[in-house]
């Protein structure tokens, strides 16, 4: 910006204007510019106007016309170029498309949805149908059914919640308890469709249980139920078998130990090798090298009986498994409580 010097006359002046006009990019540059070439005070036409009075009679034509022109020009020339930035002015609302987009925050699926969505498709691809079904039973499908009648010590062994009033459905018994398994459903399966059978149920059960590392009052479980012509308890190893391997990884052994449940004869429960000293002992395992797993069994007569199968005919086996269990040996975790608490710092952790 040079200084005001009348002296260089209108002409210079101009090309002096131009070039500062071509300099400007903002509204408060050209608003600068107004003030000091047409503004009342200190501006070049100013300084022009000025010079006018102490002009000579001949000098004032010729400067005084190019004075005027000079504010014609500038006053048209700054009204032009601020229209052309008023066209080119983002909204104050504009989108700025070249910043980066913002991250959608994903959700995660739930530690227990993703195993219990594992084992169903291992059972899956072994050719058995997943259930699933109402969580409010009745007595005779949730114990008499399965061999624990009226009094059957079996029935001290899991603490039953019994619901404050009965729910009456259709015909049948009264519904009264929350499911303590899902062998109901596996009952009411086998009274609907003759043998054979291969299916799994899953989901959660109930029991009378105070908060610790290993219970909650609510947990959920995976039972396995064959029934055919000739199904052995080498069937029940074999499975069993194949679905450590696919929970737990290719080479884990499995081991029975004889047990006991009022629904299966003979009974036993599985024992894995433990997957994080593969058997040599540790302190996951307590030094034994084996984690119990599930319990299982060749189904007992009296249930076959129940619902209208030939014990004779048929012959099945069982399992069950708690999907918490599975879940904290796979991640091992420590406290069955991190499923149920909500903290997103640990729920994060797992598949998307
Ligand atoms: C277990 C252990 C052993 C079982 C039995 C049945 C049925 F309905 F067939 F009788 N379902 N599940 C069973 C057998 C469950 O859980 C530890």
């Amino acid at each position: 910006m040079s200084p005001i010097d009348t002296s260089i006359g209108p002409d210079r002046a101009r090309e002096l204007f131009r070039a500062e006009l071509a300099d400007v990019r903002t509204d408060a540059e050209l608003q600068a510019l107004r003030m000091r070439w047409v503004g009342r005070k200190g501006s070049w036409v100013a300084a022009f106007m000025e010079a006018l009075a102490t002009a000579t009679p001949e000098q004032k034509k010729a400067f005084g016309r190019g004075a005027n022109e000079l504010k014609n020009e500038v006053e048209a020339a700054i009204t032009e170029r601020e229209a052309a930035l008023a066209a080119t002015r983002q909204p104050a609302n504009a989108v700025d498309i070249t910043l980066p987009g913002r991250r959608p925050a994903f959700g995660h699926r739930h530690p227990l949805s993703l195993i219990r969505d594992e084992v169903g498709a291992i059972f899956t691809r072994l050719g058995y149908q997943v259930l699933e079904g109402p969580e409010i039973e009745d007595d005779y499908h949730n114990f008499e059914a399965l061999n624990m009648p009226e009094e059957h010590p079996a029935r001290d062994m899991q603490d039953t919640l019994y619901l404050a009033e009965p729910l009456r459905i259709g015909a049948g018994q009264p519904l009264t308890l929350l499911r303590t398994h899902t062998s109901a459903m596996q009952i009411r399966h086998m009274e609907q469709h003759a043998p054979p059978v291969r299916l799994v149920a899953i989901g959660p059960v109930y029991r009378k249980d105070n908060l610790d590392l290993t219970h909650t009052p609510m947990f959920h479980q995976v039972e396995g139920l064959v029934v055919g012509k000739g199904v052995t308890l080498a069937d029940l190893k074999g499975t069993l078998a194949a679905m450590a391997e696919a929970l737990f990884g290719t080479g884990i052994g499995i081991r029975f130990r004889p047990s006991f449940f009022p629904y299966t004869e003979p009974s036993a429960e599985v024992d894995i090798q433990c997957i994080k000293c593969k058997g040599s002992g540790c302190s996951m395992c307590k030094r034994t090298g084996w984690i119990e797993i599930l319990g299982s069994g060749m189904v007992h007569p009296a249930v076959f009986e129940a619902v209208g199968y030939d014990p004779n005919e048929v012959t099945g086996f069982a399992f069950g498994m708690g999907v918490e269990r599975v879940a904290l040996l796979k991640w091992g975790a420590e406290d069955i409580r991190l499923f149920y608490e909500n903290d997103l710092r640990f729920l994060e952790q797992f598949g998307l």
